[in-house]
């Protein structure tokens, strides 16, 4: 058995946690050890600061809200001049190899109910391809489209980042060069109890959580990962989440309108598809554009129409966005934090006396978005939700595995009958075949594998 270092015990006591050492004697000693390191780690400035956040007023909407207009999907002559200067502007930029992907996947996938890392589950139709495959996939054809090596951020958790490097291992990084690809691990804060006090999952273990995906933030310079964008040339990021097999991951039309805007961070929107939708809403807050998360837009704001009885608030963000590098130092080294939103929550905690009970519980996310606000200016892009976003979010039904893979095989068969060909129901294109209709174009004629009565081109 291993006393409690005075000194940490004394900085428990003075914060008025004295329950998270009933029953430290009783431990074995390995578990004493991870203890004391978890305990050792708690910032407790910080916890005070969340602390005072649990008495604040939930945050609502303030003031005027304005829709945000973005680039549209359906352009008159004059914005197709200005998107063919734009996607030149992007693709120089490409070749220049000064934009690096980055990806969240820090996230717990609880609603699809799977026990590993998102980007592990496969969801190529017939590849049976992981995510983090087929995003390999296309970073890769847009390496060799523009001519130029793509690098690779990729946020864990603590909780999954041994099982994602692992994964990546395995399949020999697919393809992609190890040295490119970027592995950091984004920081976890305890939840507390709604009067303040820090929980523990168990006895022996605080209930620590992941702090969102705006941790990233912090994590990116804590990592090192800035350091290393700075030392290769990297000025932004094109940032995606893990849930998206549709998405576009360098995308030479949004670079280049965000290039053209001289912006700091910018966003890809879609139409909302109903006033549910569970996607945060682009809007202005006076001077500044920033994201509705759909949980804080007022039913009344959410549900509200124009003239022609389309959504008022219908530019869904979908996760998408360009960040300068100089904007993430400015926010990580100036004290402009992001807010904390907090998630109230049933947990399963122990007591006081280390026994098992369900809890209310608060948990503290910071939100990427939020970082919008601080960029001055923005280049909002409206996309085609058929091409380029089907999240993988729920075990079944919308936002689910199984629509991402008809989605895919949906998209890809536009593809091919933008050349009179026709693919039965289930169809998928390797985005090292092809990864848009116009690449697409040099590769026929072909004859596909067939997959299990699928067409498989690859
Ligand atoms: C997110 C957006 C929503 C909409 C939607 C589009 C938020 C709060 N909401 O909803 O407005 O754009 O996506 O699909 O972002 N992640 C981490 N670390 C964390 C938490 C999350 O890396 O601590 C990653 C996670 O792996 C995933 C992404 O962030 O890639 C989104 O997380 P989510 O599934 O919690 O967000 P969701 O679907 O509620």
């Amino acid at each position: 058995m291993s006393e409690l270092k005075p000194l940490l015990r004394e900085r428990i006591l003075r914060a008025g946690e004295e329950q998270l050492l009933e029953g430290y004697e009783a431990l074995d000693a390995a578990t004493q050890s991870s203890y004391a390191a978890e305990l050792d780690a708690l910032d407790w400035r910080e916890i005070a600061a969340l602390r005072a956040l649990l008495e604040a007023p939930t945050a609502h909407v303030e003031g005027e809200l304005l829709p945000a207009r973005a680039f549209p999907l359906a352009r008159d002559a004059a914005h197709e001049s200005q998107a063919s200067r734009a996607r030149a502007a992007g693709a120089e930029w490409l070749r220049g190899g000064c934009v690096a992907a980055l990806t969240v996947a820090g996230g717990q996938a609880s609603r699809l109910g799977w026990d590993a890392p998102k980007g592990v589950f496969p969801i190529g139709p017939l590849s049976g391809w992981s995510l983090f495959e087929i995003f390999a996939r296309k970073l890769r054809a847009s390496g060799v489209r523009h001519s130029f090596r793509p690098l690779w951020y990729v946020m864990t958790s603590p909780q999954n980042d041994g099982a994602t490097r692992a994964f990546f291992e395995q399949h020999g990084f697919f393809g992609l060069e190890r040295e490119r690809v970027f592995f950091f691990q984004q920081g976890m804060l305890p939840a507390l109890s709604p009067q303040g006090q820090v929980l523990r999952a168990a006895p022996g273990k605080l209930f620590l959580a992941p702090t969102g995906h705006g941790g990233l933030l912090d994590a990116l310079r804590s990592s090192g990962a800035l350091e290393h964008a700075r030392e290769h040339g990297i000025e932004r990021f094109s940032y995606f989440q893990v849930d998206n097999p549709l998405v576009v991951p360098f995308d030479p039309l949004f670079l280049g309108l965000h290039r053209l805007e001289g912006a700091r961070m910018s966003s890809k929107v879609v139409e909302k598809r109903d006033a549910a939708e569970k996607v945060g809403v682009l809007a202005w807050q006076g001077s500044q554009l920033c994201v509705i998360e759909y949980s804080d837009l007022p039913a009344q704001l959410r549900e509200a129409r124009d003239g022609a009885g389309r959504l008022r608030y219908s530019a869904g963000s979908i996760a998408l966005h360009v960040i300068e590098r100089e904007l993430v130092e400015e926010l990580t080294g100036s004290g402009h934090a992001l807010p904390w939103h907090l998630a109230r929550k049933s947990m399963s905690v122990v007591d006081a006396l280390g026994r098992a009970i369900q809890a209310q519980g608060v948990k503290f996310e910071r939100f990427v978005f939020d970082a919008l606000r601080f960029s001055q200016k923005s280049a909002v892009l409206e996309v085609e939700r058929a091409r380029e976003f089907s999240p993988v979010k729920n075990a079944s039904g919308e936002d689910s595995p199984e629509q991402a893979r008809a989605d895919i095989s949906r998209l890809h068969a536009r593809w091919l009958a933008a050349y009179g060909i026709q693919a039965p129901p289930a169809l998928e294109i390797d985005p090292l075949f092809a990864d848009d209709e116009h690449s697409l174009r040099e590769r026929l004629p072909y004859s596909p594998r067939l997959v299990g009565g699928g067409h498989f081109y690859t």
